[in-house]
């Protein structure tokens, strides 16, 4: 396809309820928007991830658009006739903003998707026509509140749920969701590095529990930390922040620092490199889950087309809209029976509704070659 030119659009969504994590609390989510229009007139949508500030990762919403501005969109724009395989390439001599390339990237596959009337899905190798639902439960501010939020999301259907937890919340809230729920609810825990390699023997005592797995206890960047604390609890443990590309995975693995990995496509650069990071995986016996990272119907439409692979094998956290906003941009993503419809449809399968999107709105830019 050939780009004209590029959106970068920022939305502004008022979230449910707080989401606190260990590394701070959101009560809106902004949002930055791709929009490729290419020669013939085709519209494409990329979704970046990244947050408002740089807490989850290195990455925040106005670094990201800058980097699209003055760097990414312009390479895209000299680059003539490109396909989305081509992207990660064109993109590589910049460093760094995985999740702003991811955007981009998106946004082209989209567009070439609608074009030849093929879905993400079919484009990732989805081998199921609806994916198995979990649910990211944040910390509260008490374990009653908790209990509550558990119970309605049990209630709607969800089939696993996670504990988001940090140092003084995480072994009484673990044994309160067991003791009220039982053993049967499928649980894991979420630390965001939250934790050092000091705190091995107090994780251990998450290990009566039969967590399904605890996702990244410690730093980014202690590969090595992670791979000395799973000989020392017994939770599998799952990485997050420190898998930023399929090679992170492989050496990752190979370390063993992880017994699952978490695989999100705007903090690997893209949903062709999400693929392949599964691809490792599956190649290793390691099972992977979709992440999430609060998307609209956007970003959600391409988290189910990917949790529809093969190595897919444990419930990711794809929820409904509604766990999040109250009114989607998209049509909403509805859970049924705990599970998610991929969509299959041309490209994403779903595209903004224009008044629900300019509703959100708050600013928006226009790039031309
Ligand atoms: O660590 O998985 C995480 C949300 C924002 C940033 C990081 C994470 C999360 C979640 C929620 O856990 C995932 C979701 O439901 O979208
Ligand atoms: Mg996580």
């Amino acid at each position: 396809m050939m780009a004209d030119g590029v959106e970068l659009r920022r939305i502004a969504m008022p979230l449910v309820s707080p989401f606190r994590t260990s590394f701070g609390t959101a009560t809106s989510r902004e949002i930055l928007l791709v929009r490729v229009v290419t020669d013939d007139g085709t519209e494409g949508w990329g979704e970046c991830v990244a947050m408002a500030a740089p807490r989850y990762s290195s990455e925040y919403v106005d670094a990201a658009a800058d980097v699209l501005r003055r760097y990414l969109v312009p390479a895209l724009l000299a680059a003539g006739p490109v396909r989305a395989h081509a992207v990660a390439g064109l993109l590589a001599p910049f460093q760094g903003h995985r999740m702003a390339k991811a955007a981009l990237e998106m946004a082209v596959l989209d567009a070439e998707l609608r074009s030849e009337l093929r879905s993400f899905g079919h484009e990732l190798g989805a081998v199921r026509e609806k994916v198995p639902c979990g649910v990211s439960v944040g910390i509260m501010d008490s374990v009653p509140e908790l209990l509550d939020a558990v119970g309605g999301f049990l209630d709607e259907g969800y089939v696993r749920i996670k504990l988001k937890i940090e140092p003084g919340w995480d072994v009484e809230p673990v044994r309160a969701v067991r003791e009220r729920f039982g053993d049967d609810v499928v649980l894991q825990v979420d630390a965001n590095t939250a934790y050092t390699l000091a705190d091995a023997r107090h994780l251990a005592r998450l290990d009566p529990f039969d967590l399904l797995l605890i996702e990244q206890p410690l730093d980014e960047e202690d590969v090595l930390g992670h791979a000395d604390l799973a000989r020392q609890i017994k939770t599998p443990i799952c990485l997050d922040e420190s898998i930023t590309s399929a090679r992170a995975a492989a050496a990752a693995i190979r370390l063993g620092a992880c017994q699952v990995v978490n695989i999100k496509p705007g903090r690997l650069g893209g949903y062709l490199e999400a693929r392949r990071t599964h691809d490792v995986c599956v190649a290793n016996g390691v099972p992977v889950w979709c992440g999430g990272m609060l998307e609209t119907g956007l970003g959600r439409a391409a988290n189910v087309a990917l949790a529809a692979l093969p190595g897919f094998t444990m419930p990711g956290d794809t929820s409904a809209s509604g766990r999040y906003y109250a009114a989607d941009i998209t049509e909403p993503f509805v859970l049924k029976d705990g599970y998610l419809d991929v969509p299959d449809g041309p490209g994403l399968g779903v595209a903004p509704v224009p008044d629900r999107l300019t509703e959100v709105t708050t600013a928006s830019e226009w790039l031309a070659g």
